[in-house]
């Protein structure tokens, strides 16, 4: 088919008439749908930019533009007039959709959960610790949108515009589902296969805003946390099917090694350190260690120095459930908020019935992470909250630590005088957490490095008012504070007879490039080394990740252990470990005695993992190799296949509240390899029969 020159311009002029008619028709009849649809777009973009910074990823731009349309759709229920209040309203939820997470981002590292937002009633301080060092300006940004729909609405209106096209017709429902069908379709086509699984079980929250955008985020967040509740009688019988096949697969069998009992009978003092992670034990300032005390207890004791913390969103609550339970932390909400009111088997419930007294110290108020009901449910006697404690002296979020312990140790001697022994207490630290302020509060330690330049001696406070200069500070002032508790623990002769154990309840949400200046700095020069310098460390994000660990001790003055144990081990190892030495186990356990494996995989609540040979990445579906050891593709499948199992059905048991359930089956002897009889009696006189 040929044109000549003089009907190839008569059809760019028709055409551009048209086009020009199509935009005349657009401005006039959609522009209210037009700019509802762009500035939300926008807003999504920027929201990605700022936390996951992918703006130039296709497929959310593609989600988010069919869901945009769908939601415009809607407003075709709506007579005309009200149809500016229905995007008015759409733009403000989905605008504080943005802002919540971006704000929820810069503090967690993930995306909020509707299920979370009622946590906010608990972590009332947390709450202002947020909106004092963690809203940013750059959060407001997205205010613009409900302005620019309001004010595309209020000049349409003046021209008696207003969408008086936007009639519902069928040819225009199905072209706009029909378009948002195709754009769909196109994202899923040139989105990454791993995105699906990701998705439908959200463990990763990060990489569903990677893949699915902010909107379709949090549409699949809400769905995730009420569908357990409205749907518990549709999953339960499939969850508790499926529990059930596990535990008969991964049975407690009792493996007997040095460490078993060795600790019976013994009081336990169990110290959370708040933020504490384990690569400031190896940092020395002047010639003066971060840590001394963790240093000399882990030098002492048995030193677990390959231990992660396995936190989701509930962070310390997180820790201290996995530490007390073998169960993984949910991710579908936080077990200490969202579900409080299920059963668990527990390392105080479990000392609790061997004679114990049990009790945890905290100097926050009991609500904070709902731990006034929590502690109940995980078998504490007693929880001393605020409340116990004169608040003497302030370090960031309450009561110093100094103070905490040194008052702790007096209501500690009451105890043990009133409840005899043996005791098991839970000592939660605080002035740890960030913002690591009130430094004027604590020891002087500088944390500077001294350079000879032209026989002149100059001191570089290189991390003076960094946030990891702060943090060091702060961790010292916490080591100082665990020496002196032990210093009166000893002094009062609550030592005698006792084991102590330490662990760190998370990493201190530290920005990588805090390292860089930490690792790279060159004193000489007074600048950050790059690649091409002499001694420069590289510290990639794996290298951050593992740096993640936190410290686990277990230390008795009766005895040197000098022990130092580099299996990787996790949170849910602690139940299975202590335990075999205390002479308790749960029949629930999910991890596993460390003195009893050789490797082991850390399941963390993304789906990443850890071995001693790789760290899997989850959202990024890759590896990197810690050992030379050859991988093959089965150890990498194994590892992802264990995890997800892990997480599924530790989700299970804490949603549907399965330990109660397999509990009562344990009489006809199903569960475990021990049948109580006072148990099948009981069992059988509450009409079971
Ligand atoms: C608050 C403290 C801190 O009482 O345990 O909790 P976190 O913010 O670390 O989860
Ligand atoms: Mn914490």
């Amino acid at each position: 088919m040929c044109y000549n020159t003089l009907e190839v311009v008569k059809m760019l002029k028709i055409n551009k008439k048209k086009i020009k008619e199509k935009f005349r028709k657009i401005k006039n009849d959609y522009l209210l749908v037009v700019s509802f649809i762009m500035s939300n777009l926008i807003n999504g973009l920027i929201l990605r930019g700022i936390t996951v910074k992918n703006i130039f990823s296709l497929p959310p731009l593609f989600i988010d533009f069919g869901l945009l349309i769908l939601i415009s759709l809607v407003a075709l229920a709506f007579k005309r007039k009200n149809r500016i209040k229905y995007f008015m309203a759409m733009s403000f939820i989905l605008t504080l959709v943005c802002l919540i997470n971006s704000v929820y981002y810069h503090y967690y590292s993930s995306f909020a959960s509707v299920a979370l937002l009622s946590n906010l009633i608990y972590a009332k301080d947390v709450g202002n610790a947020i909106f004092e060092n963690v809203l940013k300006p750059v959060d407001l940004i997205y205010i613009w949108c409900p302005l620019a729909v309001y004010l595309s609405y209020y000049f349409l209106n003046k021209k008696k515009y207003f969408i008086k096209e936007l009639k519902s017709n069928k040819k225009m429902i199905l072209s706009s589902i029909i378009t948002t069908l195709s754009f769909w379709a196109l994202a899923s086509i040139i989105m990454p296969l791993s995105a699906w699984g990701g998705f439908y079980k959200l463990w990763n929250r990060e990489s569903v805003v990677i893949n699915y955008g902010i909107y379709i985020y949090q549409i699949d967040d809400i769905i995730q946390s009420i569908s357990p509740k409205i749907n518990s009688a549709f999953g339960h019988d499939t969850a508790l099917k499926e529990t059930k096949e596990y535990y008969e697969k991964h049975k407690y069998k009792k493996i007997e090694n040095e460490y078993t009992n060795i600790f019976e009978g013994k009081n336990v003092i169990v110290i959370h350190a708040e933020s504490m992670q384990e690569f400031v034990m190896k940092l020395k300032f002047n010639n003066k260690e971060v840590t001394p005390n963790l240093n000399r207890l882990s030098r002492e004791g048995i030193f677990f120095s390959n231990f992660y913390s396995q936190v989701g969103v509930g962070t310390s609550s997180d820790a201290e459930f996995t530490f007390n339970t073998s169960l993984m932390p949910s991710t579908k909400g936080t077990v200490f908020v969202n579900f409080f009111d299920r059963e668990y088997v527990a390392i105080p419930k479990l000392l609790k019935e061997k004679g114990y007294y049990t009790y945890s110290m905290h100097a926050n108020t009991g609500e904070f992470w709902n731990r006034n009901i929590m502690h109940q449910s995980l078998g504490y006697d007693k929880f001393y909250s605020k409340d116990s404690y004169t608040i003497d002296e302030t370090i960031g979020l309450g009561l110093s630590d100094k103070s905490f312990f040194s008052q702790s140790v007096d209501i500690m001697k009451e105890i043990k005088e009133t409840e005899g022994q043996p005791f098991y207490s839970t000592l939660i630290m605080l002035s740890n957490h960030t913002p690591f302020s009130d430094l004027e509060l604590m020891p002087e330690y500088p944390t500077t490095i001294d350079v000879k330049l032209d026989n002149q001696t100059i001191t570089r406070e290189y991390l003076n008012n960094t946030k990891l200069g702060n943090y060091i500070r702060s961790v010292h002032y916490a080591d100082e504070a665990i020496g002196d508790f032990i210093n009166k623990l000893d002094s009062e002769g609550l030592l005698d007879n006792t084991v102590l154990v330490i662990y760190g309840d998370h990493d201190a949400r530290m920005d990588k490039n805090e390292f860089n200046l930490l690792y790279n700095y060159d004193p000489v020069n007074d600048r950050i080394k790059d690649e091409t310098d002499d001694g420069y460390v590289s510290f990639n994000d794996y290298d951050y990740e593992l740096n993640k660990k936190v410290p686990f001790i277990i230390w008795t003055r009766d005895k040197n252990f000098n022990k130092t144990v580099d299996t990787p081990m996790g949170m849910i190892d602690v139940l299975p470990t202590l335990g075999n030495m205390l002479g308790i186990h749960s029949d629930y356990q999910l991890g596993n005695d460390i003195f009893n494996l050789k490797d082991n995989v850390v399941t963390f609540i993304d789906g990443s993992y850890l071995t001693s040979n790789i760290y899997y990445s989850a959202p990024k579906g890759e590896i990197y190799p810690i050992s030379n050891d050859p991988i093959t593709e089965e150890y990498i499948q194994n590892g992802i296949e264990h995890s997800s199992n892990l997480i599924d059905i530790s989700n299970d048991i804490i949603s549907y509240d399965l330990i109660k359930e397999l509990k009562e089956e344990i009489p006809l002897g199903k569960i475990g390899n021990t049948i109580d009889i006072a148990k099948c009696v009981a069992w059988l006189l509450e009409d079971n029969y």
